[in-house]
Order: C-alpha cells, then structure tokens, then sequence
C-alpha cells in the first residue's frame, strides 16, 4: 500500500484510526494530497467523495448520526474548511462526532500573499470541544495534541478540528510507514455505561426523595437515537401513575402510555388550563425540545424543580433549570431505578385521557379538512411503510410531524441542533448510505432547493426516497405569529414558481408530482415499489389555504 511521504499525515490517519474512525468523507484539493494519500493506504477504511465541502459535513453528519459512530471529513485548505461550518454547529448543538482533518500552509505561508490561503487556526472556536493546531516540524508536540484532541473526542462524542500543516511536495509516495509503532494507547471497545462515572449515591438520594414524595412528574424526552436501553428504561417509569412521559417525534422512543404527539396535546391549552396541570418536577432528557409551546408553557409556569440528565449540556431550556446531571439517561435511570418507587397520582390517567380527547378531535378534524400541507403530512405519515426512516427538514415539515405519530419509524431525525434548512438532503443521504432499512426525505422545498448539491454524490441508495412538501414559499412564516401583520411577508415566506422536476432529471431521480388529495392517495404504492433510481415526489399545496387550515385545526382541537 502506498502511504503518504509525509509523517505528518500518516500520523493523523493513524491515530484516527486506532481510536475507531471507520468512515473518511474526502473533498478533493491539493494541500490535503497528503491526508487522501494516506486514507486510501487503508483498504478496510469506508472512503467517500463529495465535492461540496458543506454538503460532504452534513453527509458526515447523516452516516455519523445513523451510526452513532465517527465520521472523519478531510478538506484542502482556504474556503473549503468554512463551507462546513454549517454542519459542525448542527454537529456541536446535537452531539454528533465529526472528526474535521483540515490541510493548512505552514505558518510562514500565511497572511503573506500565497494562494487559497485563510487563517484555520481556531476557525471553529466556538462550535468545536477541541482545536488541535499541529505544527509542521514538532512531532512531539503533535503527539500530545493528537492525544488530547482523541481523548475528548471519545469522551464528548461531538466535533473536534485537527488543523494540520504541510509543506510542498505533497503527493510523493512511499511503501513504508515511518513510524510502524502504534503510539495511541488506543481505547477498546467498551459498554457506554462503563465507559462513564456513575454519580456518587448519597447525592443522588436527595432527590430521589424528592421525586418518591412527588405526585406530579413530567418527563421530557428531546432528540434522541433510538436505543433499546432508554426504551425499557422509559417504558418502566411509565408504570408510575405520577409520571408522564412527553415524548417527541425526535425522540425515538414510543409506548401506549407514552404521549407522542406531544404538539396535539399542548398547542391548545393556555396558561390557566396548564396551571393546574403543572407538574412538580420536570426531567428533561435528550437533546433539544422542537415543541414551542411546551416552552413557553413551563417558562411561565416554572415547576419547582427542573432536573436534566445529559452528558455534555446542561439545557436550562425553561429558565429555572435546578440540578444538571452529567451522565447519559441511561445510566441515571440505571442508578435512580434503585432508590425510587412508584406513587398513587392522578396525574398520568388526566393526561392521558385529555390526549385520547384530543385524538378524537383530531381525526374528526381531519376527515373534513381541505388538501393543505395539513393532509399531506397526515397521508405522508398513514401512508409509511412499516419499517422505514424518515428525516425530516425544519421548518414546517417537522412542525407538522409533531402532530402524527410516526412508531413505525425505527429511526425519525431532523437537524434540531441549529435547525438549519442548509443541509437536511445531505443529512438524508448521509443517513440513509449507512442504515439498513430504507429512509425517506421529508422536505419543504426551500429546503431541498437550498441542499440541491446533496443529489451530487454517488452514494444515494435506490430505495431512497424523497417527498418535497412543495408549498410555493416558506409556509412556516404564514403560521408563525408576525410576519401576516406586517407589510413584508414576501421577504420572509419568498414565494415562488420552482420546482424539483428539473433537478430530478439532472441527477437521475426518478420524479413524480401531484397536485391534489385524490392523486395523492393513489401514488402512495407506486412510490414506495423497489426501482433502480431513488424516487422523488413532489407534492404542491395551496400557499393561502394551508395556514387557514391549520389554525381551523388548533380552533378545533380546543
Ligand atoms: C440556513 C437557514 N437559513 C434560514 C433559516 C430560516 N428558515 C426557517 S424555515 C424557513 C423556510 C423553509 O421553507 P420550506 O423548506 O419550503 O419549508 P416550509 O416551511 O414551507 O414547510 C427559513 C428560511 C434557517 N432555518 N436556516
């Protein structure tokens, strides 16, 4: 095998390696010769190529989140490294490992004048756990900052920079690596939970006093990977009567007891009526909340305590945050399980029964509704075949998921860590290369027109599938309160003419549009049948009538 001349790059790739990395998303350019030459020195590493530096992180972004392994991207130096910004803060705010191996200049070449030259250093400061700034000639200083830099990456699971400097020539070859000794104390694959601290029981005792004395217990469930673990744990706290467990359709975890609609629920209700259905103690787990309303409800009505179980963020996403436990849920229900018990309430059968009435409404309301992005996404969800992911863009496509039940999907993800609407095809594609089971794409079509380079890759599989939610603008800013009372709507909804159909010919996917309920019900079996090109379809709703729906569907929910 041919390994780069440069020990530089044949210590990065080694080092990456030994600590697990399997997967390598390669943009092409010269100053990461040496990094390209060296990945493909080893044949078990999984190399991809995507010219577009933003849409190869959020392709990263999809195979690492799909996994829940780490995915190394390699780009040359200059405006190449910016363009995966985007997908490094989604990465950051949602925990995501992203190992970005960045080809610089040596220090003297920069800021004098020299070619595709920009100051990398640090570039992600603010969005990244660690910055590994090497220095072209000082092997052992390297050393210690690749073993700092793949210790917190082990230890956080989200995204590091290695920043690293060669000199020309960069692409000679030789068969031989220069240093043949592992210097890595790599770590072995071990179980999560003892890969962590358990917290020290005596402090965990004080509240789980608190919560055996507690008869009102909210759970919230943010953005999660599905994990068989946290499902058990989370289906035996809902035997307690005191808890209720609000999930999301991120959350990817569901039960009869659970409330997984959790918008359904909680849209109607106002400040008064949650009053008296505040709870006691909030327990939020996971990553970010989509639900607005839960927000805004539980600022306003704090509970007394709020506790929230995460490993590396402390979210006081309700203002009055009381205790962060830095642990993964599953190993705080695996300790807390121990020293609480069930207690008589009320408390979950009024949820739930308030969300077995809001179920007949629902379905009431529906059955009458006009075509609108409000039917689609109730057709999208009735019509899924058992057994297949679904992502989701933002805005409106999750907002809409919010208020269906999506159980038949092993595995539901949106980019919720920033909410962009930059990169969620590439994120789909990502995803879907490494799942075993098909996914489908969910997508308003700002947002894929905004991702359309994520079609420009080799690795879209067959039964990908693709439904563009086509509303004629951002429909989310005729539902939000604000842009409708203004006199500048278009500058926010940015309505338009476009569609998929050109682009769909371009990269060889096979398209399909409708443009009413009655056609809508019929494409359903010939989209989903095996084909030999991913399929995309286009479904365009009526701009003015879907917010008139939709605010005819809170009216009647209440
Ligand atoms: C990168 C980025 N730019 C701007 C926004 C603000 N934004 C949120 S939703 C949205 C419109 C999305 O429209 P579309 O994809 O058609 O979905 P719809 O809301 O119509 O379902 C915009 C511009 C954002 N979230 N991310």
């Amino acid at each position: 095998m041919l390994h780069s001349r440069l020990e530089l790059a044949q210590q990065v790739v080694q080092a990456a390696i030994e600590h697990g990395v399997k997967h390598v998303v390669i943009s092409p350019g010269s100053r990461n010769a040496p990094l390209i030459i060296e990945w493909n020195a080893y044949s078990e590493i999984e190399k991809y190529s995507i010219v577009d530096e933003r849409s190869a992180a959020f392709f990263a972004l999809g195979k690492a989140l799909q996994t829940g392994e780490a995915v190394a991207l390699v780009c040359t130096s200059g405006s190449a490294l910016l363009n995966y910004y985007p997908a490094l803060a989604e990465a950051y705010y949602s925990d995501i490992p992203l190992l970005v191996l960045s080809a610089d200049r040596p220090k003297r070449l920069i800021d004098i004048g020299d070619g595709q030259t920009i100051r990398q250093e640090n570039v992600f400061q603010n969005h990244v756990w660690f910055n590994a700034n090497l220095i072209e000639e000082d092997t052992i200083e390297n050393i210690a900052l690749l073993q700092e830099a793949f210790r917190i990456f082990k230890q956080k699971k989200a995204p590091i920079h290695i920043n690293i400097p060669f000199s020309e020539p960069l692409y000679e070859t030789t068969e031989h690596l220069i240093s043949a000794v592992s210097i890595w104390q790599a770590p072995n694959a071990s179980n999560r939970l003892l890969e962590e601290e358990p917290l020290e029981v005596d402090a965990l005792q004080k509240f789980a006093d608190i919560w055996n004395q507690s008869d009102r217990k909210m759970v919230l469930v943010g953005v999660s990977r599905p994990d068989e673990m946290l499902q058990i744990q989370l289906s035996h706290l809902a035997q307690d009567p005191s808890v209720v467990i609000l999930t999301e359709s991120t959350s990817n975890v569901s039960h009869e007891r659970f409330i997984n609609h959790i918008d359904r629920l909680i849209f109607p209700l106002t400040d008064s009526d949650f009053e008296s259905l505040k709870p006691d103690i909030v327990l939020s787990i996971g990553g970010q909340v989509i639900s607005k309303k839960i927000k805004s409800l539980l600022r306003k009505n704090k509970p007394k305590h709020h506790w929230h179980v995460d490993r590396n963020w402390a979210l006081d996403t309700y203002h009055g945050m009381t205790q962060h436990f830095g642990i993964s849920p599953q190993l705080f229900f695996s300790q807390f399980f121990f020293l609480t018990h069930p207690k008589a309430s009320s408390y979950q059968s009024t949820l739930l029964e308030m969300d077995g009435q809001r179920t007949t409404r629902h379905d009431v309301f529906l059955k009458q509704a006009e075509f609108s992005d409000l039917k689609v996404y109730e057709s999208i969800q009735k019509h899924l075949p058992e057994g297949r992911n679904v992502v989701f863009s933002n805005s409106a496509s999750i907002r809409y998921a919010q208020f269906f039940d999506w159980s038949k999907a092993p595995f539901m993800a949106c980019n919720r860590g920033t909410s962009g609407i930059d990169g969620s095809t590439s994120t789909a594609i990502g995803f879907a290369h490494s799942a075993v089971q098909p996914t489908l794409l969910v997508s308003g079509e700002l947002s894929f027109f905004y991702d359309s380079n994520a079609l420009w890759n080799a690795y879209i599989p067959n039964d990908f599938r693709i439904v563009v939610v086509n509303n004629g603008g951002g429909g989310i800013f005729r539902f939000i309160p604000g842009p409708t009372t203004t006199n500048t709507l278009d500058f926010f909804e940015t309505p338009h003419q476009l569609t998929a159909r050109h682009l769909c010919a371009m990269h060889q996917l096979e398209y399909t549009s409708v443009q009413n309920e009655k056609e809508l019900a019929g494409i359903w079996s010939e989209f989903y049948k095996a084909s030999s090109q991913p399929k995309l379809l286009e479904i365009f709703t009526p701009r003015e009538i879907n917010a008139v729906v939709l605010k005819g569907y809170f009216n009647a929910m209440k």
